[in-house]
């Protein structure tokens, strides 16, 4: 509940803060919009996480504090951020036990509640807004946090066109945007960033995009995913989101030798969430991933599989 993670915030002095692996906008955002409040409240903090950042989000606020290696000396609790299971966190999992509390902040509905501390709220928009409730109790915002949480916020509602961009979203940002936030230079700096190899690259992969002969489902396949510094991963879904009628949309990305990488995306009907889990995976009912073992081939084939007669089945929902 949100009054417990106040209570922990105001009963102790030194905290960690940490995110998912695969860096991404709510991540970042949510850990430095909390960075920010902790620092105004005068706490000790320290930010750690397993992937290094992606230089796309060189614009945000404290963004070199953040480490990728444990900190030295105890620090009280570990404040974990946008991750639906401890494991998210990559090797930071290890260092989790030192804490005397964990504290689960986190809006995934497959969310195991790992934490001493949990406040899982599978209707916020993204980890940036729940943190945004937090900053509203403790009456702190300013122009570092707004920028931060702005950014969480507008990178998990698809800049505001997916299911999740809720009224109360639009509050929170309406309030954040009155710290002189300019959404434009966001946009620009999230989403133009690509060289003219990286849009040949994106076009070779859609011209082998695959569609199910039910035309609801719609799939690409990477074998080799070039080292371009972020991830490709939304700006795909974005554009086979323009497919008229299609449902449901997959990547497969082999990770490793027998290891690949499956993002799940729902337009309206579908929930993602429940295929991920079948996998192994989960997420939220629109959008959703997991990893599985085997061939690129053989997870193909399962998967889709499994999507056809799911959607053909009853639970829709
Ligand atoms: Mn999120």
């Amino acid at each position: 509940m949100l009054k417990d993670v106040i209570k922990v915030i105001k009963d102790h002095r030194s905290f960690v803060i940490t995110a998912h692996i695969n860096l991404e906008g709510d991540a970042l955002g949510s850990e430095l919009g909390m960075y920010g409040l902790l620092r105004k409240l005068e706490k000790r903090i320290y930010i750690y996480n397993y992937d290094r950042t992606p230089n796309i989000y060189d614009f945000l606020p404290y963004i070199k504090v953040i480490k990728n290696e444990p900190p030295k000396g105890k620090f009280d609790v570990a404040l974990v951020l946008d991750c639906s299971d401890s494991s998210r966190t990559g090797g930071v999992k290890d260092y989790l036990g030192r804490t005397k509390y964990i504290v689960n902040i986190d809006h995934h509905i497959s969310n195991t509640l790992f934490g001493d501390v949990n406040w899982v709220d599978p209707k916020a928009s993204s980890a940036s807004e729940m943190v945004f409730r937090i900053c509203r109790e403790f009456k702190i915002i300013n122009r570092n946090i707004a920028l931060a949480l702005y950014t969480g916020i507008f990178t998990d509602t698809g800049n505001f066109t997916y299911a999740n961009a809720t009224s109360n979203v639009h509050k929170a940002v309406a309030h954040l945007m009155k710290y002189g936030i300019k959404p434009a230079k966001i946009y620009e700096s999230l989403h133009s960033c690509l060289y003219a190899k990286d849009i040949r690259f994106i076009g070779k992969l859609l011209s082998s995009l695959r569609i199910d002969y039910t035309n609801k489902i719609c799939w690409v396949v990477i074998r080799k995913w070039p080292d371009m510094g972020f991830d490709l991963t939304e700006i795909i879904f974005s554009v086979m989101k323009l497919l008229k009628d299609m449902e449901v949309f997959v990547l497969f990305k082999k990770v490793e030798y027998k290891k690949v990488r499956v993002n799940f995306r729902s337009r309206a009907k579908v929930d993602v969430n429940r295929i991920a889990k079948f996998f192994g995976g989960g997420g939220h009912k629109r959008a959703s991933g997991t990893t599985v073992d085997g061939t690129l081939q053989q997870t193909e084939k399962k998967v889709i599989s499994f999507i056809r007669r799911y959607t053909n089945g009853r639970n829709k929902r």
